[in-house]
């Protein structure tokens, strides 16, 4: 035996060395820190355990009420200020519906829960540690807001001071917690008993998934988490009420509808519009009904990709022309027909000067100040208070009647350009995707290309970068696209893309995702949460070594002030050295191939991929790609 190892048993003397050794390594560890904090005979006393134990804490009745929600996931960084509930969760609760998932971020937690939400139809919920949590949580969360999304945020926090234990507690505790998110979370509450907390989270979650959907807020006070339950016969949880969501008025619709029918050329625009294949449907009947030419801006998946009015990749010249715009939940309205130019901010406009506007959206209700969501004030001629897809049925009925028969031949005489326009569109985008085809670096549509060839026959889900998924690959299904981060917070598409392949696990849809690298390095620990939780997902990495768009306007602002462009790489590329996006995926447990220059190599490392992805885990392939 060397001294080295004489030295260590004599510096562990005293620690639970043997127990530690038969229970493993994270429990020894934990049996070791709790001999050395309870030093004092009082603190000794107080850590056995004994008639002080709580048999029914309040954090039981807090999980009994999350489940009358039917949450099925709690995705949460741990933390002691939430504890009881964790604990609670996993061995009250079976660890079922909700299940606890390790995340190692709250970025990642929120994200998650926001991918999720768009494609399992409801929310889950995360779970943050008092001040610092949240603090992390916070970007995320601002995304979600600005994309209209559901979350359940649940936080721990001590608010009796008289409770707190000193030191770090108080650094982690905070007199309103939900200060740092009110600007941008639709409702929030500190319940001071069991009783409010369950009628907060029912209410909650009724106004979280009230379009428009946002996230809400709720603390778990630490306290009432660990104290035991008084008088559990006077407790209940309110049942769980969904309001319908409202349907535009029916004389507005009958105003719209003639609008509509009388346009030469009326185009509809689709943004946060769809919640489920419904709203394709819907959209897809109006749109015929009307041979109107549909752009779908992407914040959803709302109309076919393949049908011959999608003329999405044509939009600006498609909007320039029309003169009746419907708009459905368009989070930017006045970015549609007018621009500000870029390096220059000038002002000019897109849409003809006689363009009518209707706009059907419930975007009124969001009356927050500070943060800019939403976007530039746009006049518009017909503001329609109602929901998208619960208004659609009703609008196309009124333009059915609005439509005489002589304007029924003439709207029918538009679909032979119409078809030729769609596929023009389409031949140009194909055009535009061989360009460089072969080249080294890959060009990012020949990615997507190559992603193509590989799920087409799967069921699938682009939850990552979808700009050239959406102009090449023939989408049907709501399910198929999986929108977008909201507030462009970078660090969105690898938790979302994952939340995403939760929710698509068990309904036999394979979840792709065309993952930015640095994106994924802002908290690449969720690859390991993928990995754990078994969630499956087929991340192909658009690895361009850079935060290329950050590239290119340092190139445009060295175009502007006339000097060298050579510098645009400093604090903008991701090399030097190269990040192994294979190695960080195998770190953690991920199956993963790569670094990919010839993209040739690309089809087969993506099938082996799908078959990992087929068992039921995640698996990364590594590409390495031009620009943007
Ligand atoms: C949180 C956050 N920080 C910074 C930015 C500014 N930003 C916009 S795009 C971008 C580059 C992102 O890099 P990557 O994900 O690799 O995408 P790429 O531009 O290379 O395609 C950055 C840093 C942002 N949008 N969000
Ligand atoms: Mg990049």
């Amino acid at each position: 035996m060397s001294n080295k190892q004489i030295d260590r048993r004599a510096f562990l003397k005293g620690a639970a060395v043997t127990a530690a050794a038969a229970i493993g390594t994270h429990m020894a560890a934990s049996s070791a820190r709790a001999e050395t904090t309870t030093n004092s005979s009082e603190e000794k006393e107080a850590a056995r355990p004994s008639e002080k134990t709580i048999g029914r804490p309040g954090s039981d009745f807090m999980v009994d009420v999350i489940k009358a929600t039917g949450i099925e996931y709690i995705a949460s960084n741990p933390g002691s200020s939430f504890r009881s509930l964790q604990e609670s969760i996993v061995n009250y609760g079976g660890n079922k519906k909700p299940e606890f998932l390790t995340c190692m971020h709250e970025e990642s937690s929120v994200a998650m829960s926001h991918g999720y939400a768009k494609a399992a139809g409801k929310p889950m919920g995360i779970l943050a540690h008092g001040t610092v949590g949240l603090q992390h949580a916070a970007m995320a969360v601002y995304n979600a807001w600005c994309d209209r999304v559901p979350v359940m945020i649940f936080a721990g926090n001590f608010l009796d001071a008289d409770k707190r234990r000193p030191g770090v507690e108080w650094y982690h505790c905070v007199q309103d917690p939900a200060a740092m998110l009110r600007d941008f979370t639709k409702w929030d509450d500190q319940p001071a008993s069991l009783q409010h907390f369950a009628e907060s989270v029912m209410r909650g979650y009724k106004l979280a998934t009230t379009p428009p959907m946002e996230p809400v807020f709720i603390t778990a006070d630490g306290y009432l988490q660990e104290a035991p339950i008084q008088n559990e016969k006077k407790l209940h949880i309110p049942k769980l009420t969904r309001a319908i969501p409202p349907q535009g008025d029916s004389g507005a619709l009958a105003e719209a509808a003639k609008m509509l029918a009388a346009a030469e050329r009326p185009v509809i625009i689709a943004d946060r519009m769809a919640r489920s294949q419904e709203g394709v449907k819907r959209l897809v009947e109006l749109a015929e009904t009307l041979n109107a030419p549909v752009l779908d801006l992407g914040g959803r998946m709302n109309f076919p990709t393949t049908h011959y009015l999608c003329r999405s990749g044509d939009r600006r010249a498609t909007a320039g022309e029309a003169d009746v715009a419907l708009l459905l939940e368009v989070g930017d309205p006045w970015g549609q027909f007018n621009t500000v130019s870029d390096p220059h901010h000038e002002y000019r406009r897109l849409g003809k000067p006689d363009l009518k506007v209707i706009h059907i959206s419930l975007a009124e209700t969001l009356t927050k100040s500070n943060y800019q969501d939403m976007q530039r004030f746009m006049p518009v001629d017909l503001a329609i208070f109602g929901d998208g897809e619960s208004t659609l049925p009703a609008l196309t009925e009124a333009v059915k009647s609005a439509i005489s028969i002589a304007r029924r031949t003439a709207i029918a005489g538009r679909a032979d350009k119409l078809r030729e326009d769609h596929r023009r569109m389409k031949e140009r985008n194909r055009n535009a995707a061989s360009q460089g085809w072969d080249t080294t670096p890959v060009t990012t549509a020949r990615l997507a290309a190559e992603m193509w060839q590989v799920i087409k026959k799967e069921k699938w889900c682009a939850a990552g970068r979808q700009d050239w998924p959406r102009s090449l690959w023939p989408a049907t299904e709501y399910y198929n696209f999986n929108g977008g981060s909201g507030g462009a917070g970078v660090g969105y598409t690898a938790p979302a893309a994952v939340g995403a392949a939760l929710a698509n696990r068990d309904q036999g849809i394979i979840t792709v995702d065309i993952q930015p690298d640095g994106d994924l390095m802002y908290a690449p620990g969720v690859l390991w949460t993928a990995a754990h939780h078994k969630i499956p997902i087929l991340m192909l990495m658009h690895n361009n070594r850079a935060y290329h768009q950050e590239v290119m306007h340092l190139q445009k602002m060295a175009a502007l002030h006339n000097r060298r462009m050579d510098t645009a790489s400093i604090g903008t590329v991701i090399e030097n050295p190269n990040i192994d996006f294979a190695k960080l995926a195998q770190a953690q447990g991920v199956w993963a191939e790569g670094p990919i220059s010839d993209p040739a190599k690309i089809g087969p490392a993506l099938t082996r991929a799908l078959a990992v992805v087929k068992k039921g885990e995640p698996a990364l392939v590594d590409v390495v790609c031009q620009g943007r």
